[in-house]
């Protein structure tokens, strides 16, 4: 079967990382059966980020890559009827989550310092010294990629206004409808998922998962997703 490499649950969430959240719901979307290994250490995936999957003979990375993959090998039943404006759609909105409000994000969980307490957290369970010093390591990291794509050499406000945009383009998009382009999900729905559900569902304090709380569409369709494709993880 289909092994799906990913991080453990987290936060509350069933993952905190939105790539491998994204990648889950996928599978659960388009009913592909899969089993999850669970992995902490990023390091050992194919492109040195998760998720990844091991399927047969065929390990591949990137989650966008492995849905190419998936939809090749069992057929595309979320965005096979979709018009070509719908697909541009698609695209668009999948970019507008994973490029852009992908990295307010980022700072506000690894830079920010009410997120930052919190994540500390994620490595409580280190022997030591390494609880000591790979927090460090991996912030730095982290700021580093986000000051090199833009977002890091902005003010915390002109931070959180991007993400916010972000937002509140998305919630148009959504409007009152079930999914994102309508009654059916589309293979934007699991991007969606992965992030939305990681800022209407976890508890941290930023101006990002305070207006996805308070956005009763972003929390009405991360119930709706949990409620029909993941109860049976309770
Ligand atoms: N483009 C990749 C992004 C995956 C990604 O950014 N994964 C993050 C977690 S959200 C990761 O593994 N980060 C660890 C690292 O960069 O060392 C995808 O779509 O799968």
């Amino acid at each position: 079967m289909l092994k799906l490499v990913q991080f453990h649950p987290a936060f509350g969430v069933r993952n905190m990382s939105p790539f491998c959240l994204k990648l889950e719901t996928y599978l659960r979307l388009a009913g592909i059966a899969y089993e999850v290994v669970w992995s902490s250490n990023p390091a050992k995936a194919p492109k040195g980020k998760l998720p990844y999957i091991v399927d047969g003979e065929v390990t591949m990375g990137d989650s966008a890559l492995i849905i190419d993959y998936l939809k090749g090998k069992y057929g595309d039943p979320l965005d096979d009827g979709l018009s070509a404006e719908q697909n541009a759609h698609v695209l668009a909105y999948r970019c507008l989550f994973e490029d852009n409000l992908m990295f307010p994000l980022l700072y506000a969980r690894w830079i920010d310092p009410a997120g930052w307490e919190k994540m500390k957290n994620l490595f409580r369970r280190m022997p030591l010294p390494l609880r000591l010093i790979v927090p460090g390591i991996v912030r730095k990291g982290v700021r580093k990629q986000i000051y090199g794509q833009g977002t890091g050499r902005h003010a915390p406000d002109e931070v959180y206004r991007f993400g916010l945009q972000d937002l509140a383009a998305i919630e148009t998009l959504l409007g009152d409808k079930e999914f994102m382009l309508g009654a059916a999900p589309t293979s934007l729905d699991a991007t969606a998922y992965g992030f939305l559900e990681n800022l209407v569902n976890t508890d941290f304090d930023n101006p990002l998962n305070r207006k996805a709380r308070a956005t009763p569409s972003f929390v009405a369709y991360c119930a709706r997703i949990r409620q029909r494709h993941f109860s049976d993880l309770g």
